[in-house]
């Protein structure tokens, strides 16, 4: 499939894309044009970073679907939030219908794509897995500015006892009937070995949580685990990342990683950067940093159509 990708700027004056986030902060942005394909069957809003569209956004790449998307900068997005149905984004706009809220706006898309069974029952299913994915690393403990703390009170040790703990029981272990679950960490990590448990118990021939395709579910675990997988733990001294030991979900993440249309997005420069929050840099309150610059194709960095 050829994807044309238009990566302008809104503004008076066309800006190279690649300055515009090397310049700093989200606050400072203006926004970002993605076409992805020349006919577009949908059309997705949200702010220049990585967060709320990017399940969405992933699920219309790795399905194909031509989409455009229009990431807003804090400024713009003050003058046109009145106009989206909530005041929120993201917002999609797909076969005349116009919704809010992240997690409709999966559905939405999964339904119009193969990424929604068609069968009830294993509807039913896939929707318990998405909604049991959301859960995953939702807590405050996993902010970075807790795992901040963390490292300074010294509770990486006790951090490290339960991850082991928990490896110990995955693998068909039944994790989630074990009620061991208590502090964050320990609900997380009952989860992503109770996925374990079920990837493992599922036919060995496939990776996925629900039947022999990938759904939304599948995608939703994989943003997951890419972006939380390494736990911080403070041992003695130093901050160390630890690789979770679940080989079924990582076959999982492996699968959806390699898929030729993923590879293409991930090297394509239509993935909005991530941020990180730093705290009152500029005596002003806190911003969002951009972190991991996506990799613009030299066209591309000049406003370039591809
Ligand atoms: N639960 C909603 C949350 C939407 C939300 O809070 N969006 C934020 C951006 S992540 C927003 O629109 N903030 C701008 C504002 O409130 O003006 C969802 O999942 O879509």
């Amino acid at each position: 499939m050829h994807f044309a990708l238009l990566l302008g700027v809104c503004a008076a004056a066309r800006r190279d894309a690649f300055d515009l986030f090397a310049e700093g902060s989200y606050g400072s942005s203006t926004p970002v044009i993605v076409r992805s394909g020349n006919n577009p069957h949908a059309k997705i809003t949200y702010l220049t970073l990585r967060g709320l569209a990017d399940l969405p956004v992933l699920m219309m790449e790795f399905t194909g679907l031509p989409y455009h998307a229009t990431y807003l900068g804090r400024e713009q997005m003050k003058e046109v939030k009145h106009k989206f149905p909530l005041g929120r984004v993201p917002v999609l706009e797909l076969d005349g219908v116009t919704i809010a809220q992240s997690a409709s706006i999966v559905r939405h898309i999964a339904a119009t794509t193969e990424l929604m069974p068609q069968e009830h029952e294993l509807k039913a299913k896939v929707d318990m897995m998405f909604e049991t994915v959301q859960e995953l690393f939702a807590d405050k403990w996993f902010d970075s500015d807790s795992i901040k703390e963390q490292h300074n009170s010294g509770s990486g040790f006790e951090n490290l006892e339960v991850i082991t703990r928990f490896s110990a029981i995955g693998n068909n272990g039944k994790v989630a009937a074990t009620g061991v679950e208590t502090t964050p960490l320990e609900k997380t990590l009952s989860i992503l070995a109770t996925f374990e448990d079920i990837l493992e118990e599922g036919d060995r021939y496939d990776v996925w949580l629900v039947g022999k395709h990938p759904t939304y579910a599948d995608l939703a675990l994989f943003l997951k685990l890419e972006a939380k997988v390494e736990l911080p733990l403070k041992l003695g001294e130093k901050m160390l990342g630890l690789a979770l030991p679940f080989p079924k979900l990582s076959a999982l993440q492996e699968e959806i990683r390699n898929h030729p249309n993923v590879q293409s997005y991930f090297n394509s420069g239509r993935r909005m950067p991530r941020v990180q929050k730093r705290a009152n840099d500029d005596g002003s309150g806190h911003d969002y940093y951009y972190v991991d610059l996506p990799p613009l194709p030299e066209a591309a960095k000049h406003g370039g159509e591809l």
